[in-house]
């Protein structure tokens, strides 16, 4: 099956993974009937469907526990849109939106522990969320007042990469030195499907497999890679790659927060057990462009948004609260508050956040000090002081 047809709902929705590579994971050296199935909890119409081997990975999410990952939901995408509102009005340089990605994010993110460490790509701010980032950190690179974003070990999540894939290599290095430690916590990559094109990727699955590093190779198959769609670079599942590097895998359906939140459990015990690595393929949507520079209507044919809106990972969920009786409309105002205030305050601090220094892009730059860098400084600084000085003359 090719990558653009294998979509949630295509496969089969039973929900029945109890029973071997049927089950949705691609164990290594398996045949790959069934590896292609989504693992999905919750289906499109928002119907919770009973699953043999991943209910019970999710038995302690009762009716307030669901309403929780459905905030985490809503302000995440309420983020998202403030952010992307910010920079059409020209107060952020660029912002890369997640808007469809939610459940992904929040699914997995929700399942990490605080001593777990996160390496992502640009577009992961729901499971910066989830690791508490403060908000206005989350802006400070695309509105260009700074080399980066935040301490990562405040939050215990790496800035974000733009270098594609190579965040991968950091995630098992740093799982490398878990092993090396003692510790039971568990390194996480993200990284998008044309990531898995790269060397590093795969470079970062030779040493993971190799050493057994406990670490989380987190697929969003959002489907496109800017323009490029992921049939293109991946004639059959991205997930099938991993079992080839002896890393066992598995397809979620990752429009279905519950099951994100379930595989990725998994995956976590499995880490902390010493079994090794795991690569999750979360199979979802960019509902919105690349980023903000991006034009999809471009490239992209318009049914297949609305192919996959119908599938929006937040509609499912509301359904299913709703038929549990748990979306009354108290609920759903005080929920709206949430966001609403959220982004009122991702606001206030983007357009609070002080302007560097033209010498500022000098510091953070070596630990230690460096004569080549100062004189460079000396340089720049000589340079601006030369237009004061010119426009002092020219106004005599
Ligand atoms: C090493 C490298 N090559 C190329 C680019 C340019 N680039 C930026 S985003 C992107 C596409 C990435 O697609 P994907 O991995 O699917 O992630 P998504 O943006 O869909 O989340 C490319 C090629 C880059 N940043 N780094
Ligand atoms: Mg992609």
């Amino acid at each position: 099956m090719a990558q653009d047809e294998a979509r949630p709902g295509s496969g089969s929705t039973s929900g029945d993974h109890g029973s071997g590579p049927a089950s949705g994971t691609v164990h290594p050296g398996a045949a790959h009937e069934g590896a292609d199935e989504l693992v999905q909890l919750i289906d499109p119409h928002g119907v919770r469907h009973a699953d043999v081997r991943y209910d019970e990975l999710v038995a302690d999410v009762d009716g307030p526990a669901l309403r929780r990952l459905y905030e985490d939901m809503v302000v995440v995408r309420r983020i998202d849109a403030e952010a992307t509102a910010l920079q059409r009005q020209g107060e952020l340089a660029l912002w890369p939106p997640l808007l469809g990605q939610e459940a992904a994010q929040i699914g997995s993110g929700r399942a990490l522990r605080a001593d777990d460490f996160v390496f992502s790509s640009y577009r992961e701010n729901g499971v910066a969320y989830c690791r508490g980032v403060d908000l206005t950190d989350i802006l400070r690179v695309w509105r260009g007042n700074a080399s980066s974003g935040w301490d990562p070990y405040s939050i215990n999540m790496a800035t974000p990469q733009v270098i594609i894939g190579a965040q991968s290599l950091h995630a098992t290095g740093y799982a490398m030195g878990i092993i090396h430690d003692g510790a039971d916590s568990v390194a996480v990559a993200y990284f998008g499907d044309g990531a898995t094109s790269q060397g590093d990727v795969n470079e970062a699955m030779v040493f993971a497999a190799s050493y057994q590093a406990p670490v989380i190779f987190f697929c969003q198959n959002n489907h496109w890679a800017i323009s490029e769609p992921v049939g293109l670079q991946a004639h059959v599942p991205i997930a099938r790659r991993a079992p080839g590097f002896g890393i066992p895998s598995v397809r979620v359906d990752g429009n279905d927060v519950l099951a994100c939140l379930a595989v990725t459990r998994e995956a976590l015990a499995r880490a902390r057990a010493g079994g090794g690595p795991t690569f999750i393929e979360a199979v979802t949507y960019r509902m919105g462009p690349h980023t903000t520079a991006d034009d999809p209507t471009r490239y992209r044919d318009p049914n297949e948004l609305e192919d996959w809106a119908a599938r929006d990972p937040l509609a499912r969920l509301a359904a299913l609260l709703d038929s549990l009786g748990l979306l009354d409309a108290d609920y759903a105002d005080s929920v709206k508050a949430k966001a609403d205030a959220t982004a009122a305050t991702l606001r206030e601090g983007c357009l609070a956040m002080p302007e560097p220094a033209p010498s500022d892009v000098f510091r953070h730059v070596y630990s230690e000090p460096n004569s080549w860098l100062d004189r460079q400084q000396d340089h720049y600084e000589r340079y601006l002081a030369s237009f004061a000085q010119a426009s002092q003359e020219g106004s005599r």
